[in-house]
């Protein structure tokens, strides 16, 4: 099973990250791409961007979707992580929602503990410290953290693991509620990351965890949330085998729309799974995303989609217009670097994430600019990066619209808009 890596910068497994089991089968591969969220601060560093496989695989034995490349989460996350959870409306309120949920439901008071494994820039966690119930934020990016402590979100810059959990139950901290969002499918060593879960968990408490899901991923050419950061693209079926093999129960499951289509999951210590999950299963069993066949048109899609993009884009700068991109989003660095997008194609990017400005798109190194920059050269296209928050941008950028400019949205098919 996957576990890391002293020194060196990437392991390729040989067997499934989840089950250990060796029926792994490749369907995608992407070539070799530098990592999402490494972004140069200038054209010419004089250092070589590390480039790295990637190929997307199929557990045979637990049905787990996988990348094969495993790339040390210390370099993946701990320098200069750019990513901060608060750029976006639409994230902070689906967050506030989800905790003010959780208070209702699980009745959390003062005396309440809830953890936030991977807690970012505390833009979850603030919604309990708010209601005065304590919290704890472990989160291994130094920015981000240092964002939460700043909002009064105390946090913990680690790694959450099997023995930071050990560490926090020795100190007499067990949880009402573990949330875990877009983290699960980020941990090299999944399995030990999962029994943390279990070790900190208070005998009747619940994780509460996100995950982008694997069957939207599929139908709706997702394919630019592949990068190095996401090892795993999880199904219910496998889901339901990860958490048994630690003693924990996926009982509840809902469809979010965030983020191209998540899970949340709630997990717990006692078993009574309910309609919601063993209804998902059966569906996919019925659809056949528990096994292989569901995934091998998934390269030819990609590879359509791909030619596709790049003849539109090529066709509009043909006749003299000019693009630019929204969203330097870790999924945009794997959209430009396997659809080969340069700055022959984009003038610039702009983001609204102040840490990312200034700095370059990976691979590509388009130049990154603050979103003003739109009104101001008034590209006749914009091509949305992060196309998951397509109708935040559209009314944000109404303006841009009304003079006369176009977004280009690039999956599930490229069209203008
Ligand atoms: P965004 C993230 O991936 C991070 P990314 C992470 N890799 C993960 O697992 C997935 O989510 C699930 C900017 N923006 O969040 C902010 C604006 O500028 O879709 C971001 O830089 N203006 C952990 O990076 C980027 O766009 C806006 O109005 O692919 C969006 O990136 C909005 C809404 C966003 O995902
Ligand atoms: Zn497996």
């Amino acid at each position: 099973m996957a576990m890391m890596i002293a020194g060196a910068a990437s392991v390729t497994e040989q067997v499934c990250r989840s089950c250990g089991g060796s029926h792994i089968d490749t369907f995608l591969k992407l070539g070799t791409t530098p990592l999402a969220d490494r972004l140069p601060s200038s054209i010419d560093d004089g250092e070589e961007e590390p480039v790295f496989p990637l190929s997307v695989a199929f557990c045979g034995d637990c049905s787990l979707v996988q990348i094969t490349e495993t790339v040390n989460p210390r370099i993946l996350f701990a320098d200069a992580y750019p990513y901060y959870s608060s750029f976006s409306q639409a994230l902070l309120r689906h967050s506030r929602d989800n905790a003010r949920d959780l208070i209702e439901r699980r009745k959390l008071d003062a005396s309440s503990f809830v953890v936030e494994l991977a807690s970012n820039d505390g833009y979850l966690l603030k919604n309990y410290v708010e209601a005065g119930i304590p919290v704890l934020g472990i989160d291994p990016a130094e920015g981000p953290a240092a964002a939460a402590e700043k909002i009064g979100v105390p946090t913990r810059l680690a790694f959450f693991s099997r023995e930071l959990a050990e560490k926090l139950r020795q100190q007499e901290m067990r949880a009402d509620v573990i949330h875990a969002n877009n983290v699960l499918a980020h941990v090299a060593d999944t399995n030990g990351f999962v029994a943390g879960i279990a070790r900190l968990l208070k005998d009747d408490g619940v994780a509460v965890i996100e995950a982008p899901y694997v069957e939207p991923m599929i139908d709706h050419c997702e394919f630019d949330t592949i990068y190095h950061e996401h090892l795993c693209y999880f199904s219910v079926t496998a889901l339901d085998k990860l958490f048994r093999r630690h003693g924990l129960y996926l009982n509840e499951i809902k469809h979010l729309s965030i983020h191209g289509g998540s899970l949340r999951l709630y997990v717990e210590m006692r078993e009574h799974v309910g309609a919601s999950v063993t209804n998902q299963i059966a569906h996919e069993r019925a659809r056949g995303i528990d096994a292989i066949d569901y995934y091998l048109d998934f390269s030819a899609t990609v590879d359509k989609l791909k030619v596709e993009l790049s003849t539109l884009l090529h066709r509009l700068k043909a006749s003299g217009a000019s693009i630019a991109a929204y969203g330097a989003a870790a999924k945009g660095a794997t959209l430009i670097n396997t659809v080969g997008i340069g700055r022959d194609v984009i003038d610039f990017v702009v983001d609204r994430n102040i840490h990312k400005q200034g700095k370059y798109m990976p691979g590509q190194k388009i130049p990154i600019r603050p979103t003003e920059a739109l009104l101001e050269v008034q590209p006749d296209y914009v091509l949305v990066l992060a196309w998951n928050f397509l109708d935040e941008i559209m009314e944000q950028q109404a303006e841009y619209r009304t003079r006369g400019g176009k977004f280009i949205v690039p999956v599930p098919n490229p069209r203008i808009v």
